[in-house]
């Protein structure tokens, strides 16, 4: 197995919130008819009438501490990390990743709509033949995945000294918090590795797998990218029946978070796109207001019950019912319903040292925004619904460098029956 600095080297609550019982409809509405009146957020409309809605009252991301990462993590499904990769090694990269650009081969477009759920199979390309199966890694060449009017997603070489320097620092802070946080994420097993009750608990012994590593722009003009998860939640957290092994390494001790095992039928859904995954942000330069298009997140939904009413309901209604007044009542009831998930910023959960009620009664939101200094890192769980914000700055650039990490052998399951590439030669994963 190959392992991240080695490679580097080569260079340099919650049973109700976190959905394991989930409140009735009615009494959903309820609560979030009572708090929405308070807080003024709109419901009707087009899509990109509600969320321009939600970013105008969102509110920045709140920090936590490392110590409390994984227990924001599971309850959120996000969490910020102030000062964590030195601004100098930031900027440096920043230059590289604007270089990139001018000079990197392009990917086939992926469409906005692509972007609504999960991330397909990668690209790879002439140069980079090394190809870990299931994953976005590159080890020699950037790629450009334009996927947007003014966005780019940037696959990046793992081996650039600029990349390898970030990365390690971030993945040196990190890597606690992402070790005890991927007790959450969902297991994945082909129908072969179903049969034969693969042994989960001695996968949980071993290092998670970096399955991608890019950059994300938002040059100005881009616009909001659709609300949306970058994996599905596909099977009720309630009927877990693995207690991870894995809490509690690295000192952050939790108690036994279930984890959702996922069956055959979840892995025909799931096939060639990238696995359940935690995503690690690190921001480039300073983001200062929403207006500079960061992330905007909505912290809570994480889960099976939120991804029903967004992704088998009409929330996301392009039109929001206009000229039907009741398309409009249920497009505005499923989006309040989708809110009522919503767990207040997840500072609240540091300062007030326990869980808060479910709902959005604080002092703005729903949503947050990764309005992030230049070093400071987000970790999120890629099922939280979230989106790229507007960048509406006549002359800034945004930036951000992402890595995710999935379980031991999700990857490589996902893409047992695919061929492998033109050319290409299997190298082992990356490990964090
Ligand atoms: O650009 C961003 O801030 C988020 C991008 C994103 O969520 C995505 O591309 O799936």
């Amino acid at each position: 197995m190959r392992c991240l600095f080695t490679a580097l080297t080569v260079a340099i609550l919650e049973s109700e919130v976190y959905g394991l019982t989930c409140p009735s409809r009615r009494e959903l509405n309820r609560r979030t008819t009572a708090r929405l009146k308070s807080t003024d957020v709109p419901t009707s409309g087009t899509i990109e009438e509600w969320q321009e809605s939600l970013a105008a009252s969102s509110v920045p991301l709140e920090p936590t501490a490392l110590s409390e990462g994984a227990r924001v993590l599971r309850s959120h499904g996000v969490a910020r990390f102030n000062g964590i990769v030195d601004p100098a090694t930031c900027t440096a990269l920043r230059n590289d990743v604007l270089q990139f650009l001018t000079t990197s081969k392009t990917a086939k477009t992926n469409t906005e709509a692509d972007f609504n759920s999960d991330v397909s199979s990668p690209f790879v390309g002439e140069k980079d033949l090394a190809y870990v199966p299931g994953t976005r890694v590159r080890f020699k060449e950037a790629i450009d995945v334009g996927f947007a009017p003014s966005r780019h997603d940037l696959l990046l070489p793992l081996e650039h000294p600029s990349v390898a320097k970030a990365m390690a620092e971030a993945s040196r802070a990190l890597k606690p918090v992402l070790e005890a946080a991927a007790a959450q994420l969902p297991r994945v097993h082909h129908p072969s590795e179903f049969a034969s009750q693969l042994d989960s608990h001695s996968l949980d012994s071993q290092p998670l797998e970096v399955v991608e590593l890019a950059a994300l722009l938002s040059r100005p003009g881009a616009r909001h990218q659709k609300l949306h998860g970058d994996y599905q939640r596909l099977v009720p957290e309630d009927v877990s029946t693995e207690a991870s092994t894995r809490v509690g390494r690295g000192g952050l001790a939790e108690g036994a978070v279930k984890r959702p095992v996922e069956g055959p039928a979840e892995w025909e859904l799931r096939k060639g796109k990238l696995p359940p995954r935690l995503v690690c942000f690190v921001c480039l330069q300073n983001v200062p207001t929403v207006q500079h298009g960061g992330t905007l997140f909505l912290p809570g939904t994480h889960t099976y019950a939120a991804h029903q009413l967004l992704y088998k309901g009409p929330a996301l209604a392009a039109n929001g019912g206009d000229s039907n007044t009741e398309a409009t009542a249920d497009v505005s009831a499923a989006r309040t319903a989708l809110l009522s998930c919503v767990r207040p910023n997840p500072s609240a959960l540091s300062n007030a040292g326990e869980a808060p009620a479910t709902g959005i009664n604080f002092g703005g939101g729903p949503a947050v925004c990764a309005a992030l200094q230049c070093g400071d890192c987000l970790i999120y769980d890629a099922s939280v619904l979230h989106w790229g914000g507007a960048n509406v700055m006549e002359d800034f650039q945004r930036a951000v460098l992402y890595f995710g990490v999935s379980l031991p052998g999700a990857a490589a399951s996902l893409s047992l029956e695919e061929p492998i590439p033109d050319g290409c030669v299997h190298v082992p994963p990356v490990l964090l």
